[in-house]
C-alpha cells in the first residue's frame, strides 16, 4: 500500500509528507501531483467547500476576466475533453461547479479538512519537520509546507468609519450570502468600481429601485464580449487544445492571444484605431496586447487610452457622467483592466447615479446611509466591493516561523521577499504557489499554478534522488531575485499605478510591486534553467536518519 494510500484510509493520521494550506485551483492540482508521487498529503480549507477564491466571490454578476477555455487545468486530457464551458467567460458558478467535478473525479476531498484554517506553521531543525497548527489547536507533522493560499482571498477591512451605526443590510464582494441579495424595491449603495463593482452594477440596477455608484477612482472598463460556445467552437477547442495550451505556457500572460509585436507610436493613426477597435470589441484583457508598447511607453499608452475614453463619451449619454467615468489618473493597464458587460451602459439607466468621490468624498456610512461633503443619501442596503488585502493577505495571517524563530511577519515588514516568487529564505522546504514576485494573478494564474506544481514535484523528486531532506533559498539568491523584480517593474508603467499589485490599495501596507512583469514564459525558463542547474541558488542538505528511511521507503 502505497504512503498515500494509508493516510487515505487513516483520517485521523497527523503526520505527513506535505501539508498543503488551500483548496481551491492550486491546492487540488497539488494534492492530486503530491499523490502521483506517493506521497502522503493532508489538506486545509477554511471553507466549506473546495474552490477558495471561486467559492467564496459568489457575488452577482462574479464571472473571470479571463477565457474559460483557458482558465481550467491542462493536466489531464480526459479532463479537458468531457468539461464543456457553456460561455466565453465563466460564471463564478460554473466554474466553481468545475473545481467540485475535479475534485470529485480525481477522488481528492478524502485529503482536505474542510472549514479549517490554519493559525500558524512553525520549523523544527532537529526533526527537520514543520508543525501545523489550526484555529481549533490541531497539531499535524510535515516535512514540506506549501502555501496555495491564493492572491485575492483576504477582503481588505472596511476603512470608511460609521458601518457599525448603519440600520440596512450591507454586504461584501468576498463573502456574498450563497442564497443570494434580493434587490427588488431596494435603495442600493455600491462601493468600488473596479473589476468587482464594474461585474455587479448592471445586475443589482435591473433589480433596485435606485443604485447609486460611489467612485473614487474611474477604472478603463472594456467589453467582455462573453457569449454561449456552440458546440463547434468546443470541439474546435478541443482539436486545437494542444497548440493552445503550449501557448499559454510560453506566452507573456499565460494566454492563447497573439501579441502584436510592433510598437503603437510607430504606426499609423488608421492602424492604431483599427487594432484598439477590433480588440475592444472581441478580446477584453488581451487590449493590452493591442502593441507592443503599451505598458513601457507613456505615449503609445496614452493613445490606448484615449480610444477607451472616446468610447466612455459615446456610449454614456450624459456628458458629465461620461466625463466622470473617464480614467484620467493612471496610464492604461497599471492598474487591471476591468471587464465587464453593459458597465457604461448602465449609467444611461434612470435608477443608476453616479457620485465621484474624488469630488465629493466619503465622510462616513450613517445610521440611515451614506455622507459625502455634500450630501446625505438614504439606502436600504450597501455593497462593498472595496478589493482586498491582495497577494500577501493570507500568508500574513498565518504565524510562519522559520528557522532560528525567524518570523516570516518580520522578515517581510517591507514588503515580501522571496526567491523565484516560489520559496524564502529561512524557511527551508516552505513552498509559496503563485506569490509575490512571481508572475501570480498578472499572469492566467492556473497556468501559473499547474507550472509551480509541476516544478514543486521536480524539486521534491530531485531531493529524493540526491538523498537530501531539505531545501532552502539563500539570502544572496533571493536578493538578486526580488531586486530583478523591482527593476523590470521599474522598466513599466506599472509603476505609475496604485494598484493591488503593489500593496497601494490597503492604508499601511508596505508598497511595493509584487508581480514578477518579465513575462510567464520568461519566468518559467528561468524556474526550469535554476532546476536544469542543480537547483542554484539553492542551499540543499540535510538527510537525518528519520528523513532517509522515509526516502527510501518512497524510492
Ligand atoms: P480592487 O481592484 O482592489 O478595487 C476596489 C475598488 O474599491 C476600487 O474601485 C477602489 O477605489 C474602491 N475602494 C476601496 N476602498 C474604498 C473606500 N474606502 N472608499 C471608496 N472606494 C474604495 O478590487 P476588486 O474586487 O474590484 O478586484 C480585485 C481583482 O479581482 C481584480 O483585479 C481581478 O483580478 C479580480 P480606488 O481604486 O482605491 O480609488
Amino acid at each position: 500500500m502505497s504512503k498515500a494510500q494509508q493516510n487515505k484510509a487513516n483520517p485521523g493520521a497527523h503526520e505527513f509528507d506535505v501539508v498543503v494550506v488551500g483548496a481551491g485551483f492550486a491546492g487540488l492540482y497539488l494534492i492530486h501531483s503530491l499523490r502521483q508521487k506517493g506521497l502522503s498529503v493532508r489538506a486545509f480549507e477554511a471553507g466549506a467547500e473546495v474552490g477558495g477564491t471561486w467559492f467564496w466571490n459568489r457575488y452577482p454578476g462574479a464571472r473571470c476576466d479571463i477565457e474559460s477555455v483557458i482558465y481550467s487545468y491542462s493536466f489531464s486530457k480526459e479532463l479537458q475533453d468531457e468539461w464543456r464551458w457553456s460561455e466565453r467567460y465563466a460564471t463564478q458558478a460554473e466554474i466553481l461547479a468545475y473545481i467540485q467535478h475535479v475534485a470529485d473525479r480525481f477522488e481528492l476531498r478524502q485529503d482536505i479538512q474542510f472549514n479549517t484554517r490554519v493559525s500558524a506553521t512553525t520549523f523544527d531543525e532537529k526533526s527537520e519537520r514543520w508543525t501545523v497548527e489550526t484555529e481549533q489547536g490541531q497539531h499535524v507533522k510535515a516535512r514540506f509546507v506549501i502555501m496555495a493560499t491564493g492572491s485575492l482571498t483576504v477582503p481588505k477591512p472596511i476603512d470608511i468609519p460609521g458601518l457599525e451605526d448603519f440600520k440596512g443590510a450591507w454586504y461584501h464582494s468576498t463573502n456574498w450570502p450563497a442564497e443570494g441579495v434580493d434587490f427588488t424595491g431596494k435603495r442600493v449603495g455600491l462601493v468600488g468600481t473596479a473589476s468587482t463593482g464594474v461585474q455587479m452594477a448592471p445586475l443589482i440596477a435591473q433589480q433596485a429601485e435606485h443604485l447609486t455608484v460611489f467612485q473614487r477612482t474611474a477604472n478603463f472598463v472594456l467589453p467582455a464580449g462573453n457569449r454561449p460556445l456552440s458546440e463547434d467552437e468546443q470541439r474546435h477547442y478541443r482539436e486545437i487544445y494542444p497548440q493552445i495550451r503550449e501557448k499559454t505556457r510560453y506566452s507573456n500572460g499565460g494566454s492563447h492571444y497573439q501579441v502584436n509585436d510592433k510598437s503603437a507610436i510607430a504606426a499609423t493613426p488608421q492602424e492604431r484605431e483599427a487594432r484598439y477597435e477590433e480588440n475592444y470589441r472581441i478580446n477584453g484583457l488581451a487590449y493590452l496586447g493591442s502593441f507592443n508598447d503599451l505598458l513601457t511607453n507613456e505615449a503609445s499608452n496614452t493613445t490606448a487610452a484615449e480610444f477607451i475614453r472616446g468610447k466612455i463619451r459615446s456610449i454614456v449619454k450624459d456628458p458629465a457622467v461620461a466625463e466622470d467615468l473617464c480614467p484620467n489618473d493612471h496610464p492604461l493597464g497599471s492598474k487591471r483592466l476591468c471587464i465587464g458587460s453593459n458597465y457604461l451602459e448602465t449609467f444611461n439607466r434612470s435608477n443608476v447615479s453616479l457620485v465621484n468621490l474624488k469630488r465629493t468624498p466619503l465622510e462616513r456610512i450613517t445610521a440611515e446611509g451614506m455622507r459625502t461633503s455634500e450630501q446625505e443619501l438614504p439606502f436600504d442596503v450597501l455593497v462593498f466591493a472595496t478589493g482586498f488585502d491582495a497577494i500577501t493577505g493570507a500568508l500574513s495571517r498565518i504565524q510562519v516561523t522559520g528557522r532560528d524563530g525567524l518570523k516570516l511577519k518580520d522578515k517581510w515588514k517591507d514588503g515580501p521577499r522571496c526567491y523565484l516568487g516560489l520559496a524564502t529564505a529561512g524557511f527551508p522546504n516552505l513552498f509559496i504557489t503563485t506569490g509575490p514576485q512571481s508572475p501570480g494573478a498578472l499572469a492566467n494564474v492556473v497556468v501559473g499554478i499547474e507550472q509551480h506544481t509541476d516544478w514543486i514535484m521536480d524539486c521534491i523528486g530531485y531531493l529524493q534522488q540526491q538523498n537530501k531532506s531539505l531545501i532552502e533559498a539563500t539570502p544572496d539568491a533571493e536578493n538578486a531575485w526580488v531586486e530583478k523584480v523591482a527593476a523590470l517593474a521599474q522598466l513599466t508603467l506599472h509603476r505609475k499605478g496604485a494598484s493591488w499589485y503593489s500593496g497601494a490599495n490597503v492604508p499601511g501596507k508596505p508598497r511595493v510591486f509584487m508581480p514578477f512583469v518579465g513575462g510567464f514564459g520568461n519566468y518559467r525558463r528561468l524556474c526550469d534553467a535554476v532546476a536544469a542547474n542543480g537547483y542554484e541558488g539553492f542551499v540543499l542538505s540535510g538527510c537525518t536518519a528519520g528523513a532517509a528511511v522515509e526516502q527510501e521507503a518512497l524510492a
